[in-house]
C-alpha cells in the first residue's frame, strides 16, 4: 500500500512536503534513508535508529540475495522480521549493486551474469528474480532492475541502456504479483537530456506509486548533476513521490529538495563515520587529527545527539586513535542524527515557506 500527498509546495522552487502512507507505517517528506545494506544500518541497532527518529531505512536486495540468501530471508519471514524493524524498508533492485560491486558481469537483454564479489561464485539477476527476491523481503517500496550507466559514458552506450532499462521495467510490472509492495521505476539517460527526458516520459506513462532519478550523482560535476535533476524532475509527475538514488551530502540534499525531491538515501554518513569524519552545522570535522587532542567541546554545539549530548570531541579522538569500536558507533549516531535533523529543519522551513532562505543560512554556515 501507498498513498502519497503533497502537503506545501514552495512558492519559489520546486521544494516540497508530504507524507507516505506505507505498510509499516507514515513517513513524513522530504527524507532521508540510511542505509542497511546487509540487514543493519551498520554499528546501529533498531532502537538506536527508531531514537534517532529513522522513519524508513534501504536495504540491498543484491547483498541480501548472496547472504544469508534467499532461502533464509524467506524462512524468516521478510526483511522486517529477520532485523526486527518494524518502521518501513525500501529495497534497491541489485542492478546499481551488481554494476559497481561485481567485476565480472554480463549484461544481456535476459539479465545480469555475474560472479559474487564475496566468493567468485557465479549467478544471474534478471528483472524477474529481483522482483521474486524482493517480494519474498517484503519491503514496503521495491525499485525495478536497472542499469546505473558509469560517468563518462558514450551517447549510444546510455541509450542502449536506457531503453533496455525500459524494457527492464515493463518485465518489473507484469512479474510482481504482490500488489500490497509499492513498486518504483527508475528514470535512467545518463548525462544526456533528450534521453532524460525520453526515459522520464516513458517511465513515468506507466501507473506506478513512485518515480526514482538514478544514473546522477555518479562521479560528474556538481553543477551537471544539479542541471540534469531540475532537467529531470519537470517531467515528472506532481503527485507522485520522487526519490534521488545514492545522495546524501548536506549540500547536494539542499539541491535535491529545490528540485522537487522527497526521498534520498547515501551510504556517505555511515561509511565517513567509520573513518573518524563528522558532520556538522560548521562542516566536515575529521577527527582524528591531533587538533581535537584537547578539544573538550561536543562535535556540534547545536545538535541533541546522543553523542553531543554526552562526549567530547577529544574523548571521540582519542576512542579514534585506540582503535575503539565506540568511537564508529558514536560517530553513526551523530552523523544520522544530524541529517535526519537537517531534513526535519529543511520540511520546517518549506513549510514555513522560507527554504531558499534557510539554503543559504546553511551554506553559509556549513562553507559551501
Ligand atoms: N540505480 C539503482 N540504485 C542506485 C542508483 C541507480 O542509478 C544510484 C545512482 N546514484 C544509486 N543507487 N538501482
Ligand atoms: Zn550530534
Amino acid at each position: 500500500m501507498l498513498e502519497f500527498k503533497v502537503e506545501k509546495t514552495s512558492s519559489e522552487c520546486k521544494a516540497r512536503t508530504g507524507t507516505l502512507k506505507l505498510n509499516h507505517g507514515e513517513v513524513k517528506t522530504p527524507i532521508f534513508m540510511p542505509v542497511g545494506t546487509r540487514a543493519s544500518v551498520r554499528a546501529m541497532t533498531c532502537d538506536e535508529l527508531k531514537e534517532i527518529g529513522s522513519q524508513i531505512i534501504l536495504g540491498n536486495t543484491y547483498h541480501l540475495y548472496l547472504r544469508p540468501g534467499e532461502e533464509i530471508m524467506r524462512e524468516a519471514g521478510g526483511l522486517n522480521k529477520f532485523m526486527n524493524w518494524d518502521k518501513p524498508i525500501l529495497t534497491d533492485s541489485g542492478g546499481f549493486q551488481v554494476f559497481s560491486l561485481s567485476r565480472q558481469r554480463k549484461i544481456t537483454e535476459e539479465g545480469v551474469h555475474f560472479r559474487s564479489h564475496i566468493d567468485g561464485s557465479k549467478h544471474f539477476i534478471s528483472p524477474e528474480k529481483s522482483i521474486d527476491i524482493q517480494n519474498f523481503l517484503g519491503s514496503d517500496i521495491m525499485m525495478a532492475f536497472d542499469e546505473c550507466v558509469p560517468y563518462p559514458a558514450s551517447y549510444d552506450y546510455t541509450k542502449d541502456s536506457m531503453l533496455r532499462t525500459l524494457r527492464w521495467l515493463e518485465r518489473c510490472i507484469k512479474h510482481n504479483k504482490n500488489d500490497n509492495q509499492a513498486l518504483f521505476g527508475i528514470i535512467q539517460g545518463g548525462m544526456y537530456k533528450d534521453l532524460r527526458k525520453y526515459s522520464a516520459e516513458k517511465t513515468t506513462a506507466f501507473d506506478l506509486s513512485g518515480f526514482s532519478i538514478g544514473g546522477l550523482s555518479v562521479g560528474e560535476p556538481k553543477d551537471m548533476m544539479v542541471e540534469l535533476l531540475h532537467y529531470t524532475t519537470q517531467f515528472m509527475p506532481i503527485n507522485k513521490p520522487r526519490y534521488l538514488m545514492g545522495v546524501g551530502s548536506p549540500d547536494y540534499l539542499f539541491e535535491a529538495v529545490e528540485a522537487g525531491v522527497d526521498m534520498a538515501d547515501c551510504v556517505l554518513p555511515t561509511r565517513i563515520a567509520r573513518n573518524g569524519t563528522a558532520i556538522s552545522y560548521n562542516g566536515k570535522l575529521v577527527l582524528k587529527n591531533a587538533k581535537y587532542r584537547k578539544d573538550f567541546r561536543p562535535i556540534d554545539e547545536n545538535c541533541s545527539c546522543y553523542a553531543c549530548k554526552n562526549h567530547s570531541r577529544a574523548y571521540i579522538r582519542h576512542l579514534i586513535s585506540v582503535n575503539e569500536i565506540l568511537a564508529a558507533r558514536l560517530l553513526t549516531i551523530h552523523n544520522l542524527y544530524f541529517l535526519l535533523d537537517l531534513m526535519k529543519n529543511i520540511r520546517s522551513s518549506i513549510e514555513e515557506d522560507r527554504f531558499l532562505e534557510y539554503k543559504k543560512e546553511f551554506y553559509d554556515s556549513y562553507g559551501y
